[in-house]
Formats: C-alpha cells, sequence, structure tokens
C-alpha cells in the first residue's frame, strides 16, 4: 500500500524503472515500465485517436535506441487530454530522443508524447494531436526516439500505447490504459480495474500501486508474494467453494473471512453490485473483531471486484467489524456500502434503533477506512493509534427516541440524551486523519417519528484526540455542531489541524471546548482556511443559534484564513467566540468575515488569559446591529492590530466594550489597537454558498441538491467539483479572497 506522495519519493520510484538496461525488456514489461509499443523500429502500432482521454501516465518508450517509425491514426479525435511522456529507457543506440511529430490533425484529440530518449522523460507532443507520431490516415508519423517509437503516454489514458491505431489505417477506437486494455500488465494475475487491486478505477492508468497523488487521490494496494485473495459473491458465489477466483467465489462475509488468515497480507473482496442482507464479517461479536495484516505496507484489506461500479451493499442490523477493545491492527476496509436496515423507513424489520457501521474500538493500530458509504449508521474509533478516515460517505445517523417534550407537550429542543448518534465518534485516537469525506444530514431523520435533532447530535464528534487532522471535509447540516471537539483534561487534545473544511448548516460550525472546565485543555491547534457558511439557517434543533468558530480553553491555538459568511437572522449570533478560565498563545488572523449580523469576534476574558492577538483580520456587517465586536473582561492580554472594520451601525455603536458602545477611534484608545481602519471592501459576488452553487453546476438549487449529488462520490465516479477544496474556492471566488 503507498499512502503518499511523500511516503516513497519520485526519484527513488522512478529508478526501477531507469535501473534496467537494454534487453530488460521483457522485464520492463512485467514490471510495467516499458510501453508496449514495438522496440524495433516497426511499422508503429498505429494511431487511434485521442478519442476522450483523460490524463495519462506514460510509461516510457521501450528500449534499444531504434526509431520507430510509427503510423498515425486520424485525426478525428475528440477531446483528449495531455498524455505525459514516461521515462525512457536507456537504449543502446540512437539516445537522441525526437520528439514526435505528430501528423496533422484536425481532430481536439489528446495529445502525443514520443518516447524519451536515453532515461531521461518523453517529450510532450503538443495537445491537439492525437497519440505520438499521430499523422493524417494512413500517413507514416515519425515515431518516438531512441528509446521509444513515438510512444510514451498516448492520449486518451493509455500508457505506453503508442498513440495510434493501426497502421495508416487510422484508427478511431479509444486507446486504454492499463486498467482499462485486457492485459495484466503488472503480471499479478489481476487484470484491469474489475480485478488489480492496484486500480483505483477504470481511468487508472496503472496497475501498479503508486502513491495517492498518482491515484486520483485514492490507496491502491500491490499483492504480495504470499498474499491470499478470496472472492465472495452473493450471487453466483457458494460457500462450498475454494474462494480463490472469481469463478469459485464463496457466498458469505463470513465464510469469507473465515479464510482471509489473520496476520497475512490478504484480500477478502466481495464482488461490486451484489447485496448481503444480515449478515457480516461473522455472527457474532467475536467473529466481528475480524483479522490484522502483516505490517503497515501489507495490511490486510477488505475490499471489491467486478464488472459494477456500485459498491458491494451490506444491509447490516449491527457493526460490520466491531474491535470491541480489543487490538486489530493494520486493517483497509475500502470500497463498502453499510446500510443499516433497521433504520430503512419502510422496511420490514424497521425499528428505528439497530444498526451501525465500524466499531474500532481497542488497542490498535495502523488502520484505513476509505470509500465506503454509510445510511443510517455511523463510525466509531475509540483508543486506537494512526487511523485514517477519508471519501467515506456518512448519512443521516440517527436513532428513534431522541426527542424529548416540555410538560405542556411542545419540543424540548436539548432533546433526549439516551442516545447520541453522530457521524462519527473518535476519543482517545492518537493519530486521527479525516479528510475528504462527505458528513451530511447527522444526528436526525425528519422522515421518522421520534428522530429529533438534538444538542447530543452533530455530524463530527471528536473527544480527546491528538495528532489530529480533520481537512477537506464537506460537513453539512448537521443536526447540532459541524465538528464537535471535547476534552476533558489539560493537554489531553494536542497537535490538531483543522484545514479547508466547508461547514455548512448546523447551528455551531467549529466548537473547540465543551463538556469540562479545567485549563488549556487543547493544545498547539491550527484552525486554517476554512470556509463557514449559512451557520444556523435550519435549525432543526428548533434553537435559533448562528455561531461559527468556539474555543474554550486553548493554549497555543492559531485560527488563519478562514471565510466567515451568509449569517441567517437569528437572534444569538458570533462569529468566532473565545471564553472558558484558560486562554493563552492565540493568534486570530487574516480571517475574512462577511455579512454576519453582529458580534463577528466575543472575547469573554479573565485575567488568567495572555497573549492573545488579533490581527489583520476583516469584519463587515451589513447590517444595523450595534456591537460588530463584542470585548469584556480588560485588554490587558490582547493585541489588537490591523483590523478592518465596517458595519450599517451607527459608527459609534460598531463596538462594545464591556457592554458600552464605542466609535472605532475609542475603540483603538480602549483596546490600543494599532493600524485599524474602515473596511473598503467590495466583494464581487456576495452570497455565494451552497445553493448557488448547486445551480452553478446543474444539480438545482439548494445545499439539498449539491448534497445529493456529493453523496454519490465513489472511486469510480469521482468529481472534483463536489469536493470541499473546489466547493470553498468557489465560495471564495465571490467574497473576493484568495483562492486556496
Ligand atoms: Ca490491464
Ligand atoms: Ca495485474
Ligand atoms: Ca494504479
Amino acid at each position: 500500500m503507498k499512502r503518499s506522495a511523500e511516503s516513497i519519493p519520485l526519484g527513488a520510484r522512478q529508478s526501477h524503472c531507469r535501473l534496467w538496461g537494454a534487453g530488460s525488456l521483457a522485464l520492463l514489461l512485467a514490471l510495467g515500465c516499458g510501453d508496449s509499443d514495438s522496440s524495433s523500429g516497426d511499422e508503429g502500432d498505429g494511431g487511434a485517436d485521442a478519442a476522450g482521454g483523460s490524463e495519462s501516465v506514460g510509461s516510457g518508450g521501450a528500449s534499444a535506441g531504434q526509431t520507430g517509425s510509427g503510423v498515425g491514426g486520424d485525426s478525428s479525435g475528440t477531446a483528449g487530454s495531455d498524455g505525459v511522456g514516461g521515462a525512457g529507457v536507456a537504449g543502446a543506440g540512437n539516445a537522441a530522443g525526437a520528439e514526435s511529430t505528430g501528423g496533422t490533425d484536425t481532430g481536439s484529440g489528446g495529445s502525443g508524447v514520443g518516447g524519451g530518449s536515453a532515461g531521461s522523460p518523453g517529450v510532450g507532443g503538443s495537445a491537439g494531436s492525437p497519440g505520438a507520431g499521430g499523422a493524417a490516415a494512413g500517413s507514416p508519423g515519425v515515431g518516438g526516439s531512441a528509446g521509444g517509437p513515438g510512444a510514451g503516454g498516448a492520449a486518451a489514458g493509455s500508457p505506453g500505447v503508442g498513440g495510434s491505431a493501426g497502421a495508416g489505417t487510422g484508427g478511431s477506437a479509444p486507446v486504454d490504459g492499463e486498467c482499462n486494455d485486457g492485459i495484466d500488465n503488472d503480471g499479478d494475475g489481476l487484470v484491469d480495474w474489475q480485478f488489480d487491486v492496484g486500480c483505483y478505477a477504470a481511468d487508472d492508468p496503472t496497475e501498479a500501486s503508486l502513491p495517492r497523488a498518482e491515484e486520483n487521490g485514492w490507496t491502491t494496494f500491490d499483492l504480495s508474494a504470499d498474499s491470499l485473495v478470496i472472492y465472495v459473491s452473493s450471487s453466483d458465489g457458494d460457500d462450498a467453494n475454494d474462494g480463490l477466483t472469481p469463478e469459485t467465489a464463496v457466498a458469505t462475509p463470513a465464510r469469507g473471512a473465515e479464510l482471509v488468515r489473520d496476520g497475512y497480507p490478504d484480500f477478502l473482496l466481495f464482488r461490486r453490485g451484489d447485496t448481503w442482507r444480515a449478515q457480516d464479517i461473522g455472527p457474532d461479536r467475536v467473529v466481528r473483531r475480524f483479522k490484522s495484516g502483516q505490517d503497515a505496507e501489507h495490511p490486510i484489506v477488505i475490499y471489491s471486484y467486478g464488472d459494477s461500479t456500485e459498491r458491494p451493499r451490506f444491509e447490516i442490523d449491527k457493526h460490520f467489524i466491531d474491535h470491541d477493545g480489543n487490538e486489530r491492527n493494520y486493517v483497509a476496509i475500502v470500497g463498502l456500502a453499510f446500510i443499516s436496515y433497521p433504520k430503512v423507513p419502510g422496511d420490514p424489520a424497521f425499528n428505528g434503533a439497530d444498526g451501525g457501521g465500524l466499531r474500532l474500538i481497542g488497542t490498535g493500530h495502523d488502520i484505513l477506512v476509505e470509500d465506503n458509504y454509510v445510511e443510517y449508521g455511523e463510525f466509531t474509533s475509540q483508543n486506537e493509534t494512526d487511523v485514517t478516515f477519508r471519501r467515506n460517505v456518512i448519512y443521516k445517523s440517527y436513532h428513534v427516541d431522541t426527542c424529548a417534550y416540555e410538560t405542556d407537550g411542545s419540543l424540548n429542543p436539548n432533546g433526549d440524551s439516551t442516545y447520541r448518534p453522530s457521524g462519527i465518534f473518535c476519543g482517545g485516537v492518537d493519530g486521527l486523519v479525516i479528510e475528504e469525506n462527505v458528513w451530511d444530514h447527522n444526528g436526525w431523520n425528519p422522515d421518522v417519528a421520534e428522530a429529533c435533532a438534538t444538542i447530543y447530535n452533530h455530524d463530527l464528534y471528536l473527544s480527546g484526540n491528538s495528532r489530529l487532522r480533520v481537512r477537506d471535509n464537506l460537513i453539512l447540516r448537521a443536526s447540532s455542531i459541524g465538528i464537535k471537539m471535547s476534552s476533558g483534561g489539560p493537554g489531553e487534545s494536542t497537535d490538531i489541524v483543522i484545514e479547508n473544511n466547508l461547514f455548512a448548516e448546523g447551528e455551531i460550525g467549529l466548537s473547540m471546548g465543551g463538556n469540562a472546565d479545567t485549563e488549556y485543555r487543547f493544545v498547539d491547534a491550527q484552525v486554517l482556511d476554512n470556509v463557514f457558511t449559512d451557520i444556523g439557517r435550519a435549525q432543526p434543533t428548533t434553537r435559533t443559534l448562528t455561531w461559527y468558530i468556539d474555543l474554550i480553553d486553548n493554549d497555543g491555538t492559531l485560527v488563519s484564513g478562514n471565510l466567515l459568511v451568509n449569517q441567517p437572522p437569528l437572534n444569538n449570533p458570533y462569529g468566532i467566540q473565545l471564553s472558558g478560565g484558560t486562554n493563552r498563545d492565540i493568534t486570530i488572523e487574516n480571517n475574512f468575515l462577511y455579512g454576519l449580523l453582529r458580534r463577528h469576534v466575543v472575547m469573554d476574558a479573565v485575567a488568567a488569559w495572555s497573549n492573545i492577538t488579533v490581527q489583520n483580520n476583516t469584519f463587515v456587517s451589513e447590517t444595523t446591529d450595534e456591537c460588530l465586536m463584542s470585548h469584556a473582561g480588560g485588554f490587558g492580554a490582547f493585541t489588537y492590530a490591523g483590523n478592518a472594520y465596517a458595519s450599517g451601525a451607527d459608527s459609534g455603536t460598531w463596538f462594545c466594550v464591556d457592554g458600552t458602545r464605542r466609535s472605532l477611534a475609542e475603540w483603538s484608545t480602549d483596546s490600543g489597537e494599532t493600524g485599524a481602519t474602515t473596511a473598503a471592501v467590495t466583494p464581487p459576488d456576495p452570497g455565494r454558498n451552497l445553493d448557488s452553487y448547486a445551480a452553478d453546476l446543474g444539480l438545482g438549487s439548494t445545499l439539498a441538491d449539491f448534497a445529493d449529488a456529493a453523496r454519490q462520490q465513489s472511486r469510480h465516479n469521482w468529481r472534483p467539483e463536489l469536493t470541499a477544496a473546489t466547493a470553498n474556492n468557489y465560495i471564495r471566488e465571490g467574497f473576493g479572497v484568495p483562492l486556496r
């Protein structure tokens, strides 16, 4: 498993393709390094045109310095994107890699890519020419150079194929990449995206497992020499089979889980598009603890196979895997769908209570949970180490009996705390990564009676975790809080980064406080470049809060680059609030708050606080509300500097100091702020949010429309425009703040 680009330096990885000399072509091909083009200057592999190609990574030119005379395909290709020349292989002959000369091209096809010269990257052809040496129909193009007949990465996602269809015939079929060419390119016995676990999807140009940065962000795997692969299919499996091939798949998850081995880098693969009901990894709690892999680079993997792009669907009434206090290490759970069927309205077994997801509670480490879909259930992880949740979709975790009522029968907005469903609960995890997930509408279900939103239910509930990274998540429509963070004692949560997430609705965006009142419970936190919009708009609990960022008992916290916008007109608003008995070394800088009602910053200081800096922020309210800024408790611990302020309120009332209205000049005197200005900003398109983004994308006109589309994300259907990173930039652009 390759975890990230950083884990294996690019140069080191490429070198294994370069070290082989001429004459090692067969081996190179087996390793997936060479290209599949001719190495002998034969008539080229003829030109497929670049029909709808996606970006591809070419695998180098072939060996031995022979100049291919590639023959171009025709030029009717469309819309391929640039291929990337692979590394050439040192050839014995002509070392000077001539750039392939694309033939005449009238299409808008992908780029041709020349084979590289000795050991050097291929030379990219120009956009618009079909694959290497592509010429007009039937006319011979000039192939690539030494080390490769015209053939680095071709257009249309096909590495190493000579960018062109049959000689002189002018091909027209799309060129396939390694994961869609019918060939076992890496010699592991697994062919293409349907079966090779090194393929993230059909578009993957490599059957090998590369770092995520080269796998469209997905985790892929290579088999180890001693890996056992077990296939499970509900549609054509049989537990009497051996499970060792797709044709001899077993039928049940329990049998499959029996066949993979504890402590080995085995693969338990479920057929995509199949459904299992009331079955899981085993029939009792002990079995559901599952197994461990071999080591961090050789996990035991639960994943999928087959022609469908639909995740294997598990209709469950309890957690699919439940470590239940035991140690399980080196486990990857990838690409599965978990539906809590007793919570599906209308299901014959409906009770609104049973179900689950994954319960990773124990002393284990090195756990990966990626690309799973969870409906009506949740993830939990406690006390484990190095746990990663990435690119999952978690929707409508809920439980009945969460409503509470006043004596007059009206709804108590606090709700009943007996059950506390959230999208995820993590407690005491050291090394927790939560990235690029979709958290939507967790905590309640308005389609079910007695499944109320309460103050106890959140999209993410993170308690006392350290080395915590929460980045690039969509955090939508929480019952109460988008990310609720609690910490029970001093330093219990340390080394925290909350970065580039998108928070929409819920009644509170981020709360790093709560549940205790001891000193300095959150240490070394960074809240960076997040976007918060429409917090409080929907009021599922019926409370009228619209709180964006709440910090309590922090020690060494940086809040920087955040965009807080689109506050609904409710009676209890704020932007960023700092409170609690202890806060020190806090910096709030370069944030942009626009269109909030009042109280953009609330400081509720006490004597114990020290070294609090608020600088270079922009605070703009268009309402006539007083108290754009609200500061209480003295300025001894504070440095205010260089902030820009604007409000529609009377200029004598923008600032509230211990409850007294102050003008900007008076504020500067009181606070000692230097360089304060009246903000003069005119955002190009203020008001942008996920409603307008849904419209912009043609998805509808509401946050719900956007969420519906975002929940369809998977490795086989990945749309970058539906990620938090892209949506955040869309919103940033409207407010005229720098893109990220
Ligand atoms: Ca293949
Ligand atoms: Ca293979
Ligand atoms: Ca791959």
